[in-house]
């Protein structure tokens, strides 16, 4: 990088970072002579940032990031054809006027050919990694595949099913929580299950936990490892890795069984959860004869009535008799009953939990009944039940509890039961999306995106509209649109922009391979054309070793790449754009969003070329535009841009119109002048328009926006609407459909996960499951007796920034970055010291690293940071760090009912030679 001693221009350049999930975070680029030389704070945004505008440790990698000496910068073409581990690409240079020729004769063929192919599948593919985050870097590419038409996202990369999926899915069925947090600043007290938020949060929620610290909250962490989360923490509770469940049923059964209804938040269950509905003796809701509306029993009239009757007092606990009543079940099948008894649905979930004593999880858990009942009442005890505060005027219940759920407790097996159990632990309390409670952030399912309140209409029952994939006769979708087959498989998801994506994507490469015997669907092909950017699944993913080899089966595959990375080590064509700090994007910012972003304002924010891109690598918006013209979109591509597909606002709207003559091709800094202008004009509603130049200089505009939208609860009030909790009645009928359907077409390879549906979830084996799969391989489970886990490093944003120098540098300093963490004295008896070379094999194969010998960590119990083990992307395939990924199988055994899976695997370890690990 050149320096100079007497630099004649230094700038400060604002801008964002969102490399990972918890972002965006706010920074300025530090610019000398034309060079960027540091990222700082951007203290123009103290005001109405979280984290007072700054950024985490990884953002400050941006600098090395640009400079990266491994950097691909310029277009490059594959010329060998044979493609796989062993073959070298063959990669040369070539002019950006050649490569956006090839690709898009390729895609005009593709075009001509039919945008689905015979098994009804698209032919173009693409995968974009790391939690949606390369949506804040893609520039107008939305625009271009909006115009494009099909595009099958179902290849995915880990993020989605090995992500906090289960929470996705069931968080915004139940609440409208596409990630779940506490409400930090408010909260007295939070359980935090597997959420490693100090290290996964980013600088808003550092910041938060910090202040709630200061202000004296306990947190108790609730993990087999002691990580970064936990060492701050008040409590550290090492649970038996999988058993989370179990551990969250007995807190369930204290508040229900021991400390009872008049304990509770009586009112809330009452009125804003479906514990009045009364359950008949087949196991469905009784509903009234006429309209079908579910029953409950009114205490004012002394009969059931219709849950929507007007001046009704339900009763939320007993067994009544119910004349006349019918039940609906799955395909409609409706029975009448002259005389039923009806338990409402709060007294079944208490006899459902009575048997889920702390003493009988903690066995399973390993974790103390005393501390499990202990917890359970400081639960309670800090919800404050009957306590209010009043927040811009309004005066609203204060729950300050929380239950939060890091990745590998919310996805997998074992997931639909502790989300469930997460957001009845709120409803009993009241705590449900109330100020100091739990809270959901944002939502992808459901619309608008940017406002989660507006996604409440009513639907039916007195819940929350959803929008299901469809599992009546006449409307399932028996063909596959998409190869990870959501619409087929996952009711729940739904069939939105963001549904496919996260949809059981591990079936899609599964199957690719290998389909079940009772398939009897069009086979699943190989898309013509796939598109890959910020995305490396040949690490992030399951089975890696194998994974690679149908990576290596695409037939043409066009990454948008920064380095030569394992995944792209298959491509065809790569095309390096500018990066993080060389190119011109606007994003939303504020509202609510992800992990802890909870903002005061909402608003819009620049990032722009702080610096020249280097080589010939260019801006995102530019290549789009390239793409549009040379396929003959552009006129769609431009109507896309005018609908607001390339971020900010739409370009026309009541009040204001920037929008683009369609016709034409329009620069990169025309296109994000206009976005400049709709956003802040849609802001400040018509009284302030900025333009791009406002904006590189200002770098963000914000509106004030209330906290009451932080709070979901007063929504549903006020359109009298109840949270579907705590009986899954629709739920079970609607798994019930999907068996009817899948066994109708003589499908049973799915039959496992069928059983997930269930109105009150048991307890079953779910660590077993784990075991399970290793017969079913045909190997023995007592030879894999210690669990892997991974967790995130506060220094990497997955495998995004593996490649620069001083993320390794940093994270070297911290504990575990160096190999396998594992229990001093398990290492012991195994005759492994600090610092050995040990193997971890699991069934299917084995990683290699250093042990990292420490008292925090359950000695059952091994931890991976990250994901490493590469092989391609330049300076991390030097590491010598071992992955988890490398030995966790990818199967369809550990596939929940919503397609996800966790990132454990059983293992077994022993000391090797440092000469053996070289591979
Ligand atoms: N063992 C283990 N596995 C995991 C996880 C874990 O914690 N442990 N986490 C899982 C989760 S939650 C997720 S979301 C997934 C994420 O996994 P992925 O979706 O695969 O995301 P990344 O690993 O961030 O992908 C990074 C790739 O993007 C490239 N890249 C980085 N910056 C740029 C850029 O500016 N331009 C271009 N063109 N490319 C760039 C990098 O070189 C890298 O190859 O991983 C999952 N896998
Ligand atoms: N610095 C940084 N921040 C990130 C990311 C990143 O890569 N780096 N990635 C972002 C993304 S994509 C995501 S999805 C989020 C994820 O955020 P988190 O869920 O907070 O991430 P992890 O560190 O993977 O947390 C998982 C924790 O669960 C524990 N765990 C594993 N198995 C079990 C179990 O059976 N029971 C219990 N109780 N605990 C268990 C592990 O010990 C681990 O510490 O982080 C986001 N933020
Ligand atoms: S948490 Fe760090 S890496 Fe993630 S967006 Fe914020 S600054 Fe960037
Ligand atoms: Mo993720």
């Amino acid at each position: 990088m050149p320096t100079t001693t007497n630099p004649q221009s230094v700038r400060k350049v604002p801008s964002y970072c969102y490399n990972c999930v918890a972002g965006p975070d706010f920074m300025n680029v530090k610019v000398v002579d034309g060079v960027a030389t540091e990222i700082e704070p951007n203290f123009a945004a103290e005001d109405i940032h979280p984290a007072r505008g700054r950024v985490c440790v990884k953002a400050y990698g941006l600098v090395q990031k640009t400079y990266n000496p491994h950097r691909v910068l310029q277009p490059m073409k594959r010329t060998n054809p044979k493609k796989g581990r062993n073959e070298d690409p063959g990669f040369v240079p070539i002019s950006w006027d050649e490569a956006l020729d090839l690709v898009s004769a390729k895609l005009t063929s593709v075009r001509a050919k039919g945008l689905v192919d015979d098994s009804g599948l698209p032919r173009v593919a693409a995968t974009f990694g790391h939690g949606g985050t390369p949506g804040m870097y893609m520039g107008s590419l939305p625009a271009f595949l909006a115009a494009w038409g099909p595009i099958d996202y179902s290849f995915g990369s880990g993020q989605g099913v090995k992500c906090v999926h289960s929470e996705h899915l069931y968080g915004e069925f139940w609440h409208r929580g596409f990630t779940v947090a506490a409400d930090t600043p408010l909260a007295r007290y939070v359980i935090s299950i597997g959420s490693n938020v100090e290290a996964s949060g980013g600088p808003c929620a550092v910041t938060r936990h910090a202040d709630a610290r200061v202000r004296g909250y306990k947190r108790v962490q609730v993990e087999p490892h002691l990580s970064v989360t936990g060492a701050c923490s008040a409590e550290w509770v090492p649970i038996r890795p999988k058993t989370d469940p179990a551990f969250m049923f007995a807190l369930i059964h204290v508040l229900v069984c021991e400390q009872g209804l008049d304990k509770l938040d009586v009112a809330f269950l009452r009125d804003r959860s479906s514990s009045p509905y009364l359950v008949g003796p087949d196991g469905l809701y009784l509903r009234d004869a006429a309209s079908g509306k579910p029953l409950l029993w009114d205490e004012r009239s002394g009969r059931a009535v219709p849950f929507d009757t007007e001046g009704a007092v339900p009763a939320v606990a007993g067994r009544f008799r119910v004349e006349g009543a019918i039940s609906i079940d799955a395909d409609d099948a409706r029975q009448q009953f002259d005389v039923a008894e009806g338990v409402t649905a709060y007294t079944k979930l208490v006899e459902h939990m009575e048997k889920y004593t702390p003493e009988w999880a903690a066995s399973i858990c390993d974790v103390p009944a005393a501390t499990i009942r202990r917890i359970a009442q400081e639960y309670l005890e800090n919800a404050s039940i009957g306590e209010t505060i009043e927040i811009d005027g309004q005066t609203l219940p204060l729950r300050p509890v929380a239950v939060t759920l890091g990745k590998s407790v919310n996805n997998g097996w074992g997931a639909f039961e502790c989300c469930w159990a997460r957001t009845l632990l709120a409803t009993l309390v009241g705590a449900l999306e109330n100020p100091g409670g739990t809270l959901g952030t944002t939502v992808r399912l459901n619309r608008p995106h940017d406002n989660r309140l507006l996604s409440v209409k009513a639907g039916e029952d007195g819940f929350m509209a959803q929008y299901f994939n469809p599992t009546d006769k006449e409307h399932w979708v028996a063909k596959p649109t998409g190869r990870n087959i959501h619409r087929t498989l996952v009711p729940i998801v739904g069939n939105t922009a963001w549904s496919q994506a996260l949809g059981p994507t591990q079936l899609a490469w599964m199957f690719q391979r290998e389909v079940p015997e009772d398939w009897n669907m069009p086979m699943p092909t190989l898309p013509d054309v796939w598109f890959i950017y910020r995305t490396n699944p040949a690490i992030s993913f399951w089975d890696t070793r194998t994974l690679v080899e149908e990576i290596a089966k695409f037939p043409f595959t066009v990454s948008f790449a920064y380095t030569l990375d394992e995944t792209n080590w298959m491509a065809d064509l790569l095309l390096p754009e500018a990066t993080d700090l060389e190119s011109l994007q606007m994003i939303k910012v504020g509202g609510t969003k992800f992990v802890e972003q909870f903002w005061e304002h909402r608003g819009v924010v620049l990032r722009q070329p702080a610096v020249e891109p280097q080589g010939d690598t260019r801006d995102f918006t530019w290549i789009s535009t390239q793409l549009a013209k040379r396929t003959g979109l552009l006129e769609q591509y431009n109507n896309a841009l005018n609908r607001g597909a390339g971020g900010g606002a739409p370009l026309k709207a009541d009040g204001y119109d920037y929008s683009l003559d369609a016709s034409k091709e329009h620069g990169v800094e025309e296109i994000w002048d206009a976005v400049c202008r709709a956003s802040s004009a849609s802001l400040s509603e018509g009284r302030e328009v900025h333009d791009l130049e406002w904006f590189k200089e200002h770098g963000f505009y914000t509106v004030p926006m209330s906290k009451t939208e932080w709070y979901l609860s007063p929504t549903l009030a006020q359109q009298g609407l109840r949270y579907e909790m705590p009986y899954q009645e629709r739920l079970l009928r609607i798994g019930r459909e999907l068996g009817n359907r899948l066994h109708e077409h003589e499908m049973h390879w799915w039959d496992e996960q069928l059983s997930e549906y269930a109105a009150l979830p048991e307890w079953h084996d779910v660590p077993g499951r784990w075991a399970q799969q290793i017969r079913n391989a045909g190997g023995k489970p007592e030879d894999f007796p210690l669990w892997l886990l991974a967790t995130k490093s506060m220094q990497y944003h997955t495998g995004g920034n593996a490649s620069i120098a001083l993320m390794r540098e940093v994270a070297q300093n911290v504990r575990g970055h160096t190999g396998v963490i594992m229990n001093a004295k398990t290492a012991k008896s195994l005759g492994i010291s600090d610092g050995d070379r040990i193997e971890v094999r699991s069934h299917i194969g084995a990683t290699y690293g250093d042990a990292v010998l420490a008292q925090g960590v359950r000695p059952d119990t091994l931890v991976i940071l990250g994901q490493f083990d590469h092989w391609a992307t330049p300076l991390a395939k030097d590491f010598g760090m071992p992955s988890l990924n490398t030995i966790a199988p990818m199967s369809m055994e550990l596939t929940d009912a919503t397609g996800s899976g966790s990132d454990i695997v059983r293992v077994a370890v022993r000391k090797v030679a440092r000469e053996e690990t070289a591979q």
